[in-house]
């Protein structure tokens, strides 16, 4: 996260300290004002080209509308068909869009944000629940046989934004602050699972438990307060909790190679060895600054699948900007977008590929900077006019092939 701060700081820092330069070169009457001013005015150009490349929406063709729309109505059946899912995120329970392709096109949700700790608290209050956003998404998906996905227990990323803020003080002025953390767990996981027991049969139990800045652990609450057997521990207490479900642990990989998913591969065998009740492992796979490379990607689901764990690609999305310069965008991106669906259709071990959001009118990118400046996002497999994008076909025709 350090690093995303960084490229908004070091800018406006060396913007500032130009500014300076040049405002006191001139009031000391300093010859130096022009290379001040000169140096300012290059970076403001710099900025100015930037802002243009960036944040000014730009359109691409639709050639995809050209083509006979695909039959839609049908990649549910299929997927039910050869027992995969195929899911989408729902961030709220009326959206419309729920219900005109919820149960026929996915035969998999995940509540995008309302089984979230925080979002399922009134007032941020640890152990004052209200279920009743989460239970509407929920209800509607049971009552029409189609599978949800508990997105998530355990997450400490962001201090208070992804646990309540209560959290932090309580562990800081905690006698025994392990104690009074796995007291503190054991409640919440319990009270959930209980809650959902029945109706969420899966669930990402941690995630992101991976640093963004460097190769270690993300020095979380949770981390710092009962080191890596946090995560052991979160799964022990889920599998208690509800002994059913299938318990997952959730990340977003930049890359699927190097130090830092050797590091993660250690964490699985670690907790393999330890006989820690995990299930699967959750590949969120969101495409924001760049694409993914594919063969990679193959041998990552494959590592995974030879020690025995499931997988599923939990949260994909692939901003339409990363193919602006294919001759042809949305279908660069759906030919994106079907390969790596069809890497983990292929593999036997994975069980699952959700995508981020029912359609490219309910995407987070659109509402979470700077991502809501960068127009168009796009990034799903149905356009906002719920048509489905050419990755469909080629999602299906994976899906009827898939052993
Ligand atoms: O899409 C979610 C967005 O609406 C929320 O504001 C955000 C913070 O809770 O979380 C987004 O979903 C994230 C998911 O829970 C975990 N992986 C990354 C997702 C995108 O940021």
């Amino acid at each position: 996260m350090l690093k995303y701060y960084l490229y908004a700081i070091v800018p406006a820092f060396l913007l500032l300290s130009t500014f300076i330069w040049v405002v006191v070169s001139l009031i000391r009457r300093c010859k130096s004002w022009r290379i001040a001013a000169g140096i300012f005015a290059a970076e403001i150009l710099i900025l100015a080209i930037g802002y243009f490349v960036y944040f000014t929406p730009v359109e691409y063709a639709r050639n995809y509308l050209d083509d006979p729309p695909p039959d839609p109505g049908s990649l549910a059946d299929i997927a039910n068909e050869k027992g995969f899912y195929i899911g989408a995120a729902v961030n709220m329970a009326d959206n419309p869009e729920y219900r005109k392709l919820v149960p026929s096109e996915f035969n998999s949700v995940t509540p995008e944000n309302y089984a979230k700790w925080r979002q399922l608290l009134v007032n941020d209050e640890i152990g004052n629940y209200d279920f009743s956003k989460a239970d509407a998404i929920v209800d509607y998906a049971v009552e029409k046989g189609v599978r949800v996905r508990g997105h998530t227990l355990i997450w400490g990323k962001f201090s208070g934004r992804t646990y309540p803020k209560e959290l932090d003080d309580r562990i800081a002025n905690a006698k025994d602050p392990p104690t009074e953390l796995r007291s503190i767990m054991r409640e919440h996981i319990q009270t959930v699972m209980t809650h959902f027991q029945g109706r969420i049969p899966i669930w990402d139990v941690v995630n992101e438990p991976l640093s963004m800045d460097g190769v270690y652990l993300d020095k979380n609450i949770f981390l710092n307060t009962l080191g890596r057997s946090y995560i052991a521990e979160s799964f022990r207490m889920a599998r208690e909790a509800d002994p059913s479900a299938q318990l997952f642990i959730n990340e977003q990989f930049g890359n699927y190679t190097g130090e830092l998913v050797e590091l993660f591969f250690d964490l699985l065998e670690w907790l393999l060895e330890e006989n820690v009740p995990i299930d699967g492992v959750g590949i969120q796979a969101h495409n924001i600054f760049k694409t993914h490379n594919l063969d990679e990607f193959r041998q990552f689901v494959e590592r995974v699948a030879d020690l025995g764990l499931l997988v599923e690609v939990t949260e994909f999305d692939a901003r339409i900007r990363l193919f602006g310069e294919e001759p042809d965008p949305y279908r660069a991106q759906s030919d994106y977008m079907a390969e790596y669906a069809r890497i983990c259709i292929e593999n036997p071990a994975c069980i699952g590929f959700t995508v981020w959001g029912l359609s490219d009118a309910s995407t987070w990118f659109d509402w979470v900077p700077p991502f809501n400046r960068m127009l168009p996002n796009d990034p799903l497999l149905f356009d906002v006019n719920l048509r489905p994008k050419p990755a469909y076909a080629k999602i299906r025709d994976a899906l009827a092939r898939r052993p």
